[in-house]
């Protein structure tokens, strides 16, 4: 079992420029506004309110960062979890959507912690364009030294027939509930495997 030994929050910035230090590993976690991103950020350190989760779209507008140790057996992992803002939020001004979109795609690009690209899809909704996009444009920028695991988010909200048919479409799912815990132990030991 992969346990949580340490989960703080340590910083919120604007930018990259604004970023700590890039001392340790750290996972990306990426997805569309809503999907489930700060949730499954608490879901996975055991903690509440860690990251602030809303059901209003939107929500995290900086790059916030936490500080984590997971542990397995007599093992200890250091590593940062960063819990970006979301793409594809309707309702933000254009002004607002740009700015947004150029500190995340810089941070993307330009951050050089960064082992793990987490990207996060609604399992209701598996094959948004949007997302797609998103995808391509990570495999474009992907160095040797990072990897991309796509974990699809609120499973609980799936029937029986439709898990049945995301299986099948996408060949051994990531598939996680925030809600339920579904999925939530096997994602910890999973993001130590690929970034350790
Ligand atoms: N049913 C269900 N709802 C979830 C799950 N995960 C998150 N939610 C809900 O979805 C909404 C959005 O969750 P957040 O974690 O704030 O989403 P986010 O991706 O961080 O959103 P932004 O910060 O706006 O980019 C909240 O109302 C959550 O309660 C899940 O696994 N199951
Ligand atoms: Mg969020």
């Amino acid at each position: 079992m992969t346990k949580v030994k340490k989960a703080l929050f340590l910083t919120s910035a604007p930018s990259i420029k604004e970023a700590p230090p890039p001392t340790l590993s750290e996972v990306a976690f990426i997805g569309r506004s809503n999907v489930g991103k700060s949730s499954l950020i608490n879901a996975l350190l055991n903690r509440k309110n860690l990251a602030k989760s809303s059901s209003t779209p939107g929500k995290t507008r900086l790059i916030n960062f936490f500080d984590v140790e997971l542990q397995k057996d007599e093992k200890v992992f250091p590593m940062r979890f960063v819990d970006l803002p979301g793409y594809g939020y309707a309702k933000a001004s254009k002004s607002l959507k740009n700015e947004w979109q150029k500190s995340l795609s810089d941070f993307l690009r330009k951050r050089e912690a960064v082992r793990l690209f987490l990207m996060l899809r609604d399992a209701r909704h598996p094959q948004m364009e949007i997302d797609l996009r998103a995808l391509e444009f990570i495999e474009s920028i992907l160095r040797g030294d990072q990897k991309i695991l796509i974990v699809f988010t609120k499973a609980d909200k799936l029937k029986q027939k439709e898990l049945a048919s995301l299986k099948k479409k996408f060949d051994d799912p990531f598939l996680v509930s925030s809600t339920t815990r579904r999925g939530i132990e096997e994602l910890r030991e999973e993001i130590v495997k690929e970034v350790f």
